[in-house]
């Protein structure tokens, strides 16, 4: 079965790469045939680990080819991911398997809504990749995968070709409560950093600001639904800002290249999510608030 991947960016770039390396069928699909003359003119995709670089020309084509697709990896940023499935519709075949790796909430929920034929699997991945050139990735922090069907127990049957691949996975029963907990750990850590102009370490000298943004974050997680991600919200974000001290925040990274932001999944869903409930979670709507304006100021969009 193919892994036809969508979103040949940092972490569709890095997945492609080791299911090809693993000997399995991997197709790229690229925007248009302006993108896929560039791939084929920088000689494939490069992947670049530990220093050292390995260049694969894996299959590629355009959206519009007019293969059907059983199995699909959808890539992109949170704010592209239903419009790329949308494109992409008439190709899914029957009972076709969306693995979702966007962060962040509300994007699942789209695609699901304009593909209510096919399957989606949800990813919440704590691995790191960025892009240092067209086509050209590299594995900057390693990490974990979850995954998880919100509408189903059963796991998929290719979950051993990811571990063929060498990609650090679980299958949960529970994937809303991990992409929760990891949006409640994004709205304590990243916003902050933003508008502290602060690596994650830097946090540590904001206390307060911290344990307020918990402990809204457990308020609203219990309110919906999600108590297990509430646990120990304020201890573990006091761990990631630890271990993570020395980074810049990927909202941060993304600001400081004037590069859209996730906000709206993240803290922007957050608070939507609040409001749905009625709940006044006032330094939370705050930094949404102070967020957006520093995004204004610099002619980011607010969503
Ligand atoms: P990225 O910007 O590097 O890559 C996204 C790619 O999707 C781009 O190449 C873009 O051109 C492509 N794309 C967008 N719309 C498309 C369309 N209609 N057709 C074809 N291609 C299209 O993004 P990324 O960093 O890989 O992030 C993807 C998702 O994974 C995000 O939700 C991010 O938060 C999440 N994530 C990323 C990392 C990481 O380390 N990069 C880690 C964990 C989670
Ligand atoms: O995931 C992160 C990010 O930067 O997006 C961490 C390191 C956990 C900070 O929120």
């Amino acid at each position: 079965m193919t892994w036809h991947v969508l979103g040949i960016g940092s972490l569709g770039s890095l997945w492609a790469m080791r299911l090809a390396r693993a000997g399995l069928p991997v197709h790229l699909l690229l925007r248009d045939p302006q993108r896929l003359a560039a791939y084929h003119q920088a000689g494939g995709l490069t992947l670049v680990e530990q220093g050292q670089a390995q260049r694969l020309e894996l299959p590629a084509e355009t959206l519009d080819a007019p293969t059907p697709i059983q199995r699909l990896l959808v890539a992109c940023k949170a704010y592209d991911a239903e419009a790329a499935v949308a494109a992409l519709l008439p190709r899914l075949a029957p009972g076709a398997e969306l693995v979702l790796l966007q962060n962040g909430l509300g994007s699942q929920d789209a695609v699901a809504a304009r593909a209510p034929q096919a399957r989606c699997i949800l990813a919440s991945s704590t691995e790191g990749a960025f892009r240092d050139g067209d086509f050209r990735v590299v594995f900057a922090g390693h990490g974990f995968t979850w995954l998880g069907d919100p509408h189903a127990t059963a796991a998929p049957s290719w979950l051993d070709e990811l571990e063929r691949a060498g990609i650090p996975h679980g299958w949960t029963p529970d994937i809303l409560s991990r992409l929760w907990r990891k949006l409640a750990l994004n709205c304590a850590i990243n916003p902050l950093t933003v508008l502290n102009d602060c690596r994650n370490g830097g946090l540590v000298e904001h206390p307060a600001q911290v344990q307020q943004l918990c402990a809204e974050l457990a308020e609203l997680l219990q309110l919906c639904g999600q108590p297990a991600a509430a646990e120990g919200l304020h201890d573990e974000v006091g761990r990631v800002i630890q271990a993570t001290a020395a980074n810049y925040s990927s909202m941060y990274q993304d600001v400081a290249a004037k590069r859209r932001t996730e906000i709206g999944y993240l803290l922007g869903y957050a608070c939507a999510a609040a409001e749905r409930h009625r709940l006044v979670l006032p330094h939370l709507q705050a930094l949404l608030r102070r967020l957006q304006g520093h995004l204004a100021e610099r002619g980011l969009p607010l969503d």
